[in-house]
């Protein structure tokens, strides 16, 4: 059986699961939906509400560690993104736990802060690869969906910007992680903890590798120029660019 990936394609959290799937040379059809549009299938999975969802053999996955874990599992232990050392895999796991549970939301709300008052690229990022009938809705019901993403994520002026200190917080973390010299979070190859900050953090970096991010440098407003390029020049923005650039695209 093929494995279904249930998407947003643009999204963060999706990104980061692909990457595991398309690292291990997984096959899987991925069916990706505009926010919001994405519930009537992914309610059917499961009663779950977020994605990415993976259909896989074995049943029903329905967040991106799990994912990651399953896949980990089809794997030998010198490629898999937890390491089987335990002192690594703490390591490992604390990052990635920091990432999901800060980093992902945060990039989320100041990414949607510059979205959402900009309904071409809106559309254009959110609609590529979902069906055309939703990229309808989606431009014809922006006010309304707009106003719903703006209550469900709590996104507002305020909220943004401190989800930016945020965002630097962790960016400025990892770049003292890495001020010794590493090429990746924990150990000496890439693991979930490279994966999991490089994917959730890339909505704010836009880097190239990126299979479904795809936005025209002069796109969005000079706000959200600005904060991506001040994002890209820290250490830890060059690392996620690499990851992405030689890793990702691999
Ligand atoms: N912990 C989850 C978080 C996933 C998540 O927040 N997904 C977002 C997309 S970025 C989502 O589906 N939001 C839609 C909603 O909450 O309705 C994971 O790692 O998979």
């Amino acid at each position: 059986m093929t494995w279904t990936f249930i998407t947003i394609p643009a999204s963060h959290y999706c990104d980061k699961a692909r990457w595991a799937l398309d690292r291990a040379g997984i096959a899987y059809v991925e069916h990706g939906h505009v926010p919001l549009l994405h519930w009537r299938e992914a309610l059917k999975q499961r009663g779950t509400r977020t994605v990415p969802i993976l259909v896989h053999d074995g049943g029903v996955a329905t967040d991106s560690t799990d994912i990651l874990h399953l896949i980990d599992a089809q794997l030998p232990a010198e490629r898999r993104l937890f390491p089987v050392d335990p002192e690594l895999r703490a390591q490992v796991e604390a990052w990635e736990d920091r990432f999901d549970k800060s980093l992902g939301p945060a990039t989320r709300r100041v990414v949607y802060h510059h979205l959402l008052i900009d309904k071409p690229l809106m559309v254009d990022v959110l609609g590529a690869n979902t069906p055309p009938h939703e990229v309808t809705i989606l431009k014809v019901c922006f006010p309304l969906i707009a106003r719903l993403m703006r209550r469900g994520m709590n996104i507002t002026p305020q909220k943004a910007a401190q989800s930016r200190e945020k965002l630097h917080a962790i960016f400025a973390d990892v770049g003292a992680a890495l001020a010794d010299g590493r090429r990746y979070l924990v150990g000496d190859r890439l693991t979930a903890a490279d994966v999991a900050f490089a994917a959730l953090a890339s909505p704010m970096l836009l880097p190239d590798g990126h299979p479904k991010l795809h936005v025209a440098p002069e796109r969005g407003s000079a706000a959200m120029q600005a904060d991506i390029a001040a994002l890209r020049a820290t250490p830890a923005g060059q690392f996620a660019l690499r990851l992405y650039r030689e890793e990702r695209a691999a």
